[in-house]
């Protein structure tokens, strides 16, 4: 199988997680591919010119990531990670949505150039991150890895990587931090975790 991602992406961490928790990633070469390159590979695969993407081993295009997860799951038959289905997948798209925010303001804040740059809309996507870490600190998480948990481990890592300097989601958010602080030393989460990496030169810009 082949999954196209980039080491920066939440949700190629997610997968990348996922993966290993299925043992399915021995059998998967990972294609490292930054969505903003201007060559049309990508397009082909998704229309939405998104990762992460993965070609099966049926030679299916898959994507997004929910539905990248949930075919490694049922292909490897561990189901134990989506016990409580419906907990997990809400956990899912709540780790999810924070991830879609967290990007928009690094896309914006990063790429975009100053004077286009929109601070109410900025403040929008903080704050649906803001809600979600405040939700997800009111939540019973367990300790095993799950599709749940491992999407909110992956959100939780993005937010350190790309907000540390800008705001500190711990503060007042002590449980979900020591919950966060502990689950994060599991192998696998330490091996898929988003990390920083150079973009490459054919980026197409958002500057016009
Ligand atoms: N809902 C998608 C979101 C994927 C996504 O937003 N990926 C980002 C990289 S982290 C991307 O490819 N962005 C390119 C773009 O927005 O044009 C999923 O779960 O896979």
């Amino acid at each position: 199988m082949k999954l196209y991602t980039w080491p920066t992406s939440p949700f190629g961490a997610k997968v990348w997680a996922v993966a290993i928790a299925t043992g399915l990633d021995d059998s998967i070469t990972k294609v490292l591919y930054h969505p903003w390159q201007t060559d049309p590979e990508l397009s082909k695969l998704n229309p939405l010119n998104k990762i992460p993407v993965l070609i099966t081993q049926e030679n299916e295009t898959l994507y997004d990531s929910p539905v990248i997860c949930e075919y490694l799951i049922e292909q490897s038959g561990k189901k134990e990670l989506l016990e409580n289905k419906w907990c997990n997948l809400r956990w899912q798209a709540l780790a999810d949505g924070i991830m879609d925010a967290g990007v928009l303001v690094r896309y914006e804040t990063y790429l975009r150039p100053g004077h286009l740059q929109c601070q109410d809309w900025l403040n929008r996507q903080l704050s649906a991150i803001h809600r979600g870490l405040d939700i997800l600190s009111q939540e019973k998480l367990c300790d095993a890895l799950t599709l749940g948990t491992i999407s909110i481990a992956s959100a939780l890592a993005y937010i350190d990587l790309r907000f540390k300097d800008s705001f500190d989601w711990k503060k007042g958010r002590e449980q979900l931090a020591g919950w966060y602080s502990a689950l994060s030393l599991h192998p696998t989460l330490v091996q898929s975790k988003p990390i920083d990496c150079p973009l490459p030169t054919n980026l197409c810009s958002l500057q016009k």
